[in-house]
């Protein structure tokens, strides 16, 4: 038996405060949360919907560093980045907190002090990396050093970004520390550990057993966790930004980033209600539900979880509806890239276009996999959905309703089949819908909600009110009538998924109430009503403005390598002789055409001196076959020939690569003859 709830607080990730949110946050997190807050609000229920920026943490204090200004500068930016562009995008928190407020700060330290008071932590000593002349615990993100698997240089403690791999700052070859550039010494330090092993057979039969309806994406995660057996967790850390350790003697002791963070979610209720804020955390009949990405799964699952068991008196999440990545173009999205679509720059470039945002993260929401945002399916679904379905339906009915009755809603006359039909359609549509958001199916019900439009225009073409109006007034009458009820349907049906657009139609119908429980009815619009002037509710989008975006990310990305490129590493040193057993020469360009069926290579006929050679070059992506006619060119001439699809090539045409890995053929800055030597 399904336990039934007396309120729900939804809870979404708190995005970190070092920079703006993108797309694949708002697919991920806020706008499914969002949905379901306004579903549950609609249907009179009692909602706390919580967010906040998550402060703490080594990234904040890293960008701070390199911008030469306070972690508290970052958090302050970013914060109201975040806050506003949620608040633009229609994002209804009930509240929006931030982890350094005081509440917070007196919220975490007492929980830490509980626990710690009821001995569920252990304490352990470990040797970390420490910098002598900064007089400093490092972070791994703070050691720099050589990658023991591919030798780059310049590997971070945590990751080599050269060859990918998740790293420990103590695996690192010759560590330097990134404050000083001294070489760290290893002390010992001591830290509270939360025992995670102690939880496990009670995590295990919480989510194995008592929550299999968990997502599978959620559930198997957890699973796999469980499986590998957990370990004690560090739950504080040598940094200087944090909530202090409120432990005697544990002086230079911050809280851990996760494990302040999702306190953050009960400070920010006291916030909201610092009354009330106890029934919303503590009282069984309320409903917890953590709305996140995939990769925060194992501390909302798992790690809170503990915390909240170790504590006690706490509710335990009734579910995770956490969603997978979205990717943009096909690739994957990232912040150190610049690859992504900032909230605050669409708001600003695209402006009164929120919910065509929301409406296509939804439509592409990636619950059960990945999935893929472009701007070329943006504009298809705006143009081909929301405008050519949605927005049309209800213009048509609205304009008609101008036409033939002056804008004064006609009243229903008796109900034909075709109008039962609709009616009863839209019924049907409405327990769909109400069954794929009960169970967090959000690409789903906005499916069923368009399709609740894309009946009313086949109604409206089956019954061609503008052919019957010549003849039968009555008839007329009442299909228009249906059609506004129609819309009026539409401006609850919409109104989780596209807040700004249920609003305005509303006004236009003059209705102001809704609920969930209208749905369905017929009578929404009382006749005798003034209908408004038709105003498009969605326009199209040109396709220079989704190729302006596209743009805009290609130079974003390329700008960015651009400031992180730095030249190879030198290779290994060669003797004279060894050098000089390379034959390059100068070479002038004959014939070049583009090899078929191979998109990057052109295959040239080259002037060596020597009565001609062919060389094959895999460089059609930057040059196209007349470019480089007439032109001199070095080849390594006595390169072994080799086939490439089907055509033989005598030696290699040299280029240079660039920071975009674009290509550059070298060739002599004079005239030189061809066959020359280059050396
Ligand atoms: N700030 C991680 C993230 O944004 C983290 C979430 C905290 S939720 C308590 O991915
Ligand atoms: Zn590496």
């Amino acid at each position: 038996m399904e336990k039934k709830f007396k309120r729900t607080l939804i809870t979404s990730a708190l995005p970190y405060a070092n920079g703006p949110v993108h797309i694949g946050h708002l697919a991920g997190v806020y706008v499914p949360a969002d949905i379901y807050a306004r579903y549950l609000r609609l249907k009179g229920e009692e909602v706390m919907f919580v967010g906040g920026s998550d402060e703490h943490g080594v990234p904040i204090t890293i960008r701070a560093r390199k911008e030469g200004v306070t972690p508290q500068d970052i958090v302050d930016r970013y914060h109201k980045i975040i806050k506003d562009s949620f608040e633009e995008l229609g994002i209804t928190f009930d509240v929006y907190g931030r982890t350094t407020s005081e509440t917070h700060r007196k919220t975490a330290s007492e929980f830490f002090r509980t626990l710690y008071d009821k001995g569920e932590f252990v304490e352990k000593t470990s040797e970390q990396l420490y910098d002598e002349e900064a007089g400093e615990f490092l972070a791994d993100r703070y050691v720099v050093g050589t990658c023991p698997h591919c030798g780059n240089e310049n590997a971070y403690g945590d990751q080599c970004e050269a060859c990918g791999t998740s790293l420990s700052a103590t695996d690192l070859i010759n560590p330097r520390s990134a404050l000083s550039g001294s070489t760290p010494v290893l002390k010992a330090t001591s830290h509270w550990y939360l025992p995670l092993d102690k939880w496990e057979p009670t995590l295990r039969k919480w989510i194995l057993d008592d929550h299999q309806e968990w997502r599978p994406n959620v559930y198997g995660q957890c699973k796999s966790w469980l499986d590998m057996g957990l370990q004690p967790r560090a739950v504080s850390r040598d940094l200087k930004w944090g909530i202090p350790v409120p432990v005697e003697g544990a002086e230079g002791k911050v809280l851990y980033v996760w494990f302040d963070a999702p306190i953050g979610y009960i400070s920010n209720t006291i916030d909201a209600d610092p009354e009330g804020w106890e029934k919303w955390w503590k009282d069984p009949d309320t409903r917890m539900l953590h709305f996140i990405g995939k990769d925060n799964i194992v501390f909302h699952c798992i790690v809170f979880p503990a915390m909240l068991m170790a504590h006690g008196g706490y509710n335990l999440p009734d579910n995770v509806p956490a969603n997978e990545f979205l990717n943009l173009e096909d690739k994957k999205i990232s912040t150190s890239r610049n690859w992504a679509v900032w909230l605050h720059e669409y708001l600003r470039e695209l402006p009164g276009k929120q919910d065509v945002l929301r409406y296509v993260l939804t439509a592409n929401a990636p619950e059960a996999k990945d999935n893929n945002f472009t701007w070329k399916d943006f504009q298809a679904r705006n143009n081909n959905e929301l405008v050519a379905i949605l927005g049309n339906f209800v213009n048509r009915a609205i304009v008609l309703t101008h036409k033939y009755f002056g804008g004064v809603f006609p009243p229903q006359g008796e109900l034909q089949e075709v109008d039962l039909n609709l009616i009863e359609q839209i019924r049907t549509l409405k327990g769909e819908l109400t069954e794929a958001l009960d169970t967090f199916h959000f690409r789903e019900a906005l499916r069923v909600a368009m399709d609740m439009a894309r009946a009313g225009n086949k109604y409206l073409q089956e019954t061609e009110p503008w052919k019957l109006a010549k003849t039968d007034m009555a008839r007329t009458a009442t299909i228009l009538n249906i059609a506004i009820q129609t819309c009026a349907n539409l401006a609850i049906v919409f109104e989780p998924f596209m807040p700004f657009m249920s609003a305005r139609l509303l006004k236009m119908l003059n209705g102001d109430k809704i609920s969930w429980d209208m749905i369905g009815c017929f009578d929404l619009v009382p006749s005798g009503a003034e209908i408004g002037a038709p105003e498009l509710l969605f326009e199209k989008i040109e396709d220079s403005v989704v190729e302006a975006q596209v743009q805009k990310l290609k130079e974003a990305e390329k700008q960015n390598l651009l400031e992180q490129w730095k030249p190879a590493e030198v290779k290994e040193e060669v003797d004279f002789p060894t050098f000089e057993k390379m034959d390059i020469r100068v070479g002038k360009v004959l014939e070049c055409k583009k090899v078929p069926k191979a998109d990057k290579l052109l295959q040239f006929r080259i002037d060596d001196g020597m009565g001609g050679r062919t060389i094959v070059s895999g460089i059609a992506k930057f040059y196209a076959p007349a470019d480089l006619v007439g032109k001199e060119v070095c080849f390594i001439a006595n390169f072994a020939p080799r086939k490439l699809k089907g055509v033989m090539s005598e030696g290699m045409i040299l280029s240079a690569e660039d920071a975009d890995g674009r290509l550059v053929v070298i060739g002599p800055t004079g005239e030189v003859r061809p066959g020359s030597s280059v050396g």
